[in-house]
């Protein structure tokens, strides 16, 4: 991208329900990306690389823990504070608003809520100010939308635990220092263990050859007999419960982040077509592309009320894991549909990287996915719904 000429659509005013903090904060990470991210982001996309030079200012702008108590180096601000870092982090990339989203709610919120406070004390600090890159294995080779199913395992040898099994597709692991990784005890019970970079017998190979997320990295979590020093097991939840009341907090960054990217596919979309001639017009006077135009700020808007009232309900400890999994679902499918009408808007523009839409439409073929694919949270929803579980 060479000029960031972003303006944010706000259709119904939503300003008007943002506190002054909610409003510094969402300008503030605005311009972070403007002046960090746009320039440098569609290079490294190209080349499939994840741009670590970021990772200091995603830590300065509070994206590392921003709803983490500032006790321990977190930003404490609200959840709709945390919306509005996710939406214009993901306004400059999803795979940079992934390791944002690894990094506070997958890393660090386990480690708040289930681990001692030595471990609070040791890890929290270093995760909010950069110094510690993390992330989390929960999926593995043969077991994706079925947690619940994992095979990697520890054991317990008396002054340590040995831990075997491999993780799949986890967002940071080629470079993370620690990983949050879910695994069975001998009781067959699953628990959340702190596994560092140096332990012998673990090994993080990235993934490579991805049409998706090039900016972020990707990799493998491999445990070969890994000895777990005993402090380093999360004590205070187990079971299944314990992985999936992570990916609340990261499936509602989610539903706000890919906000940001439709608004930027809109953005660009309605700037093009004001510019574009074609038969002596701007393309933007024909009613084909006004229809496109015009669905896209209505579907935007709407996801932006049902995002504010989902983040007003976390604020009160009120939202609940199918609520998420709504607008989880409903955003991302939003935004992956925006992104395909405003390439069509760009016509033969739209596929080259002199723009960033194709770039957020392939990030967004993850999204759809990651967090729970899209047909896990319509089943989450059907079940909340009917009370009939359809997942098995
Ligand atoms: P089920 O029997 O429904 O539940 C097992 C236990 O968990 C409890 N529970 C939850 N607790 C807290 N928060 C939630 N969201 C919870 N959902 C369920 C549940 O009450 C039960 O507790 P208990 O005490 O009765 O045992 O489990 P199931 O095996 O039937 O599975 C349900 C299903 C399919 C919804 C679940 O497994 C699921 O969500 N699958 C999707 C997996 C997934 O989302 N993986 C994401 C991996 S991480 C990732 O993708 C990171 S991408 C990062 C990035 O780059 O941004
Ligand atoms: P599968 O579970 O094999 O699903 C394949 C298809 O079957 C899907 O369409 C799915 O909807 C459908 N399906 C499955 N079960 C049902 C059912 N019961 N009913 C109807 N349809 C069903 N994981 C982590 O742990 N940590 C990470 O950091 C992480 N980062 C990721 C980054 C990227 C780029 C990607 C692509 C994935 C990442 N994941 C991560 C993994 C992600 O969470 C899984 O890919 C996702 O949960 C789906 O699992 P799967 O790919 O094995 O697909």
């Amino acid at each position: 991208m060479s000029v960031d000429l972003f303006q944010s659509p706000d259709y119904y005013h939503l300003d008007d329900l943002l506190s002054e903090e909610h409003k510094l904060v969402r300008d503030a990470t605005r311009e972070w990306v403007k002046r960090e991210v746009s320039p440098i982001i569609e290079d490294a996309a190209q080349e499939a690389k994840f741009p670590k030079q970021l990772l200091s200012g995603l830590a300065e702008i509070g994206a590392f823990g921003p709803y983490i108590p500032e006790e321990y180096g977190g930003a404490g601000l609200d959840q709709i504070s945390y919306g509005l870092i996710m939406q214009e982090i993901e306004r400059g990339d999803s795979g940079i608003r992934s390791t944002a989203s690894v990094q506070s709610s997958l890393v660090m919120y386990p480690i708040y809520k289930y681990g001692t406070e030595e471990q609070r004390e040791k890890y929290l600090p270093k995760l909010a100010n950069g110094e510690l890159i993390g992330c989390f294995g929960l999926t593995e080779p043969n077991h994706g939308s079925n947690p619940g199913g994992m095979e990697t395992r520890f054991k317990d040898m008396g002054d340590h635990y040995l831990l075997n099994g491999a993780k799949l597709w986890i967002s940071n692991s080629p470079f993370a220092d620690i990983a949050v990784v879910w695994a069975k005890n001998e009781e067959d019970r699953i628990h959340g263990l702190i596994v560092e970079r140096g332990m012998e017998g673990f090994t993080t190979p990235e993934t490579h050859h991805k049409w998706s997320l090039r900016a972020s990295a990707t990799g493998e979590l491999i445990f070969d007999n890994v000895k777990v020093p005993k402090e380093n097991l999360l004590p205070n939840k187990s079971g299944l419960g314990a992985p999936l009341g992570c990916l609340d907090s990261a499936r509602y960054g989610i539903a706000w982040g890919v906000i940001g990217a439709a608004m930027d596919c809109y953005d660009t979309a309605l700037r093009y077509a004001k510019e574009r001639i074609q038969f002596g017009k701007p393309i933007a006077s024909f009613q084909l592309q006004q229809k496109k135009l015009a669905e896209m700020i209505t579907e935007i808007t709407k996801a932006q009320f049902l995002t504010w009232r989902l983040g007003v309900l976390r604020n009160e400890g009120r939202a609940t894991t199918a609520q998420i999994s709504m607008a989880k679902r409903n955003n991302v499918e939003m935004a992956i549909n925006i992104a395909r009408e405003a390439r069509q808007i760009l016509g033969g523009m739209g596929i080259t990287g002199d723009y960033s839409i194709m770039r957020h439409m392939m990030n967004l073929e993850s999204v759809i996915t990651y967090e729970g694919t899209h047909d896990i949270h319509l089943l989450i929803t059907g079940l909340d719904i009917t009370g009939i579980p359809a997942f098995k």
